[in-house]
């Protein structure tokens, strides 16, 4: 059966978990990273040996990079779907997994990590202003891509929504300044319509959610910690 390792509220891999539950997988979540430890472990180094997460076991061929893996899955498992069929649809995919990678994912995770990781006390307003100022140029530009399609790369659902959809959460719900931005907004609504996106993207915000906590209390009482 498929392993993916990793914490389910990290930023890169619930968008793994999110593909595996999009094309309906089965899977073993195995905890690691952060407080779950393991990565330090020699077996471990055999499925990652950059020892982060996520990275994932399928039979005996193991991955990491989380975009690799969303694009891995994509293409195993839903070839025509996800992963789409017609060249320039998958080059657009392609495209936008890259530039969530460079360009989105930067300025929003910082902004996060501004926001929702740091005390309220402990907050530089003038940075978060700046990151918010960042984060919101950058998706403009998505806001301006989505103006005549319904999806990144068309009018289908497909992995290159995936990464950005992860990035749209945070740049949704942390406490910052945004512009309208109605193309975006709406896709953000569409994702919202997903029941995975539901379930495993629009979840876990902060360490100090009800359902982070209740995950740690569990696995420390397994032993897993
Ligand atoms: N480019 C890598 C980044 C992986 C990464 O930064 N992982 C972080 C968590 S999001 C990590 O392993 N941190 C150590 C830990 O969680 O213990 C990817 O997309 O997979």
């Amino acid at each position: 059966m498929l392993e993916i390792w990793g914490r389910p509220y990290s930023s890169n891999v619930i968008p793994v978990i999110w593909t595996a539950n999009e094309l309906g997988l089965d899977y073993t979540l195995q905890l690691a990273g952060g407080s779950f430890g393991k990565l330090d472990t020699d077996d471990y180094a055999k499925i990652n040996p950059n020892r982060m997460i996520p990275a994932i076991r399928d039979g005996d061929f193991a991955l990491w990079e989380s975009h690799a893996i969303v694009r891995f899955l994509s293409r195993k498992y839903g070839p025509g779907t996800l992963c789409p069929a017609d060249l320039q649809a998958l080059a657009v995919a392609d495209q936008w997994m890259d530039w969530s990678a460079s360009r989105a994912f930067p300025p929003v995770i910082q902004l996060f990590f501004a926001t929702v990781r740091t005390a309220a006390n402990k907050r530089d307003p003038g940075r978060i202003n700046a990151l918010a100022q960042e984060a919101s140029e950058v998706m403009r530009l998505l806001d301006a891509h989505l103006a005549n399609r319904s999806f990144v790369a068309g009018e289908a659902f497909t992995m290159g929504d995936i990464p950005l959809g992860c990035v749209a959460y945070r740049y949704y719900n942390v406490e910052a300044e945004r512009p309208a931005l109605p193309h975006l907004e709406a896709w953000y609504q569409r994702l919202a319509e997903r029941p995975a996106y539901r379930r495993h993207v629009m979840r876990f915000f902060g360490t100090n959610s009800d359902e982070w906590q209740a995950l740690e209390r569990e696995s420390a009482s397994e032993g897993v910690l």
